[in-house]
């Protein structure tokens, strides 16, 4: 698929996916929003991608929905916003938290609305220092989208998620990292290297095993302790299946490091 807003790049085992809409802070439109779903389908069908990393161009991460065209300023018909929630984000979410590679996002500047929380679903944030995180929503009428009342109160307790749902405050990097919001701040010239070191690290690990892992844990969001048990007993037998599983303790009793294949 030929693509406008979005720029896809392999590298090394890396899905690296770049917004694209830079003059007005990587918002998202309706054909970006399908660009992206696309390029999430992209790496997820690619078996050699091991990690993906999301990131924007520019000065910001994501400003969230495209505000012209939820309300055109020509006063032609606006789309549904219950519409634009069901085809564009939705489906974003969904692809992030079940495609079971490990995603890194690389908060490079501010994520606004459902721009902050595609960031907040992923499995690991890192932020530039001058990045930021505000849950726009409250302030033109809405509410939080994009997974943001399901994964901002597990972060961070009801108490900050009501907090920042309901003042749509700008919240530093610093602060996000005290809250457990996010995983890491580095300074902005080093958000990229930094991010993609931790990609490709994950790219070398035991790939099928980060996979249930991340299984593991989106259960673990809703079950009770028993489900989890039971679901940790039947995820195990699978992991111990693995080639890896035999490579990691083979290398441990060589004493030598491991060679991850991802199967
Ligand atoms: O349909 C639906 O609405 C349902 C879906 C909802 C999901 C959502 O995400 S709702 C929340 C939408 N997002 C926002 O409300 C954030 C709007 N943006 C801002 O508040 C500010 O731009 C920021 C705080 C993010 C950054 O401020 P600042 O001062 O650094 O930049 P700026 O000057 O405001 O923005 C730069 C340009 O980007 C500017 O264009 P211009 O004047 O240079 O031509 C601005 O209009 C444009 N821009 C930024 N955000 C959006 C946007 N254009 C359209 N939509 C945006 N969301």
């Amino acid at each position: 698929m030929e693509r406008e807003y979005i720029v896809y790049e392999w590298i090394e085992g890396v899905a690296k996916i770049t917004l694209n809409r830079p003059d007005v802070l990587n918002c998202v439109n309706r054909p970006m929003a399908v660009e992206l779903q696309s390029a999430l389908d992209e790496a997820d069908s690619d078996e050699s991608v091991r990690a993906i990393l999301l990131t924007g161009a520019g000065r910001a991460f994501c400003a969230g929905q495209d505000l012209e065209e939820a309300v055109p300023k020509d006063g032609s018909e606006p789309p549904s916003i219950k519409e634009i929630v069901r085809v564009s984000y939705n489906p974003i979410i969904r692809r992030i938290r079940k495609i079971e590679r490990p995603f890194i996002c690389a908060v490079n500047g501010v994520a606004a609305g459902a721009g902050a929380n595609i960031a907040l679903a992923c499995d690991f944030v890192i932020a530039s220092s001058e990045a930021s995180f505000i849950q726009a929503f409250c302030k033109i009428g809405l509410i939080p989208d994009s997974g943001g009342t399901y994964f901002l109160p597990r972060l961070v307790g009801l108490a900050r998620a009501t907090a920042m749902s309901m003042l749509g405050a700008k919240i530093s990097p610093q602060l996000a990292l005290q809250y457990g919001m996010i995983f890491d701040v580095v300074p902005p010239e080093k958000l990229q290297e930094k991010a993609f070191a931790l990609a490709k690290h994950l790219s070398t690990q035991p790939t099928v095993g980060l996979a249930l892992i991340k299984r593991a844990l989106n259960a673990s969001l809703h079950n009770d302790l028993e489900s989890q048990l039971e679901l940790e007993e039947k995820l195990q037998g699978k992991a111990g299946l693995t080639q890896d599983y035999l490579e990691g303790v083979k290398a441990f009793q060589e004493k030598r490091p491991p060679n991850f294949v991802g199967q």
